[in-house]
């Protein structure tokens, strides 16, 4: 029995446009897969603006609503979802605080980012988002399970 099939969690994460644009994507991309976390879904996007305010539903009373849709369907988005025993909390821990100035070195956003209106990736903040998310964002078919020989390496 392989225990790296037993139970696996998916999180879902986006790199925002200027994350995109600074040509972040493949080195936050790099840090998931070093970490030991598998791809399972991976896509650039142009985000509509049904996509943005269902993905935001949470904030629409917020002042920075408007901005924060006109800013994620401003140009091309990287979505992923990424698997590995417990991703969400962990991407989250890697990612770092919303606001830039609060989060450590060592962090995505601690590492590149200076401003709350640009953090630069989303990731899932539960396991109930990252189900909702990740039906928003990917269909079932451009989920891949495949198994890495190595993972027996990681676990
Ligand atoms: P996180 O992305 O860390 O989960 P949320 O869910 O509180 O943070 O906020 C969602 C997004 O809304 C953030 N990533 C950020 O881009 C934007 N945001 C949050 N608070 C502010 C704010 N005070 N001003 C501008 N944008 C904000």
């Amino acid at each position: 029995p392989s225990i790296w099939r037993a139970k696996v969690e998916r999180t879902f994460i986006a790199i925002k446009p200027d994350g995109v644009q600074r040509g972040l994507s493949g080195e936050i991309l790099q840090r998931f897969e070093r970490r030991g976390f598998k791809l399972v879904g991976l896509k650039l996007i142009k985000v509509s603006e049904e996509l943005a305010e269902k993905h935001y539903a949470e904030h629409r009373e917020r002042p920075f609503f408007k901005g924060l849709v006109e800013f994620i369907t401003s140009s091309p988005v990287v979505a992923a979802v990424i698997e590995g025993k417990g991703v969400v909390a962990t991407a989250r821990a890697m990612i770092g605080p919303t606001n830039p100035l609060n989060a450590p070195l060592g962090t995505i956003r601690g590492d590149y980012g200076i401003d709350i209106g640009r953090n630069i990736i989303h990731g899932s903040d539960s396991p109930e988002s990252a189900e909702r998310e990740i039906a928003l964002w990917f269909t079932p078919e451009e989920l891949l399970d495949w198994q890495a020989t190595i993972a027996g390496w990681i676990y």
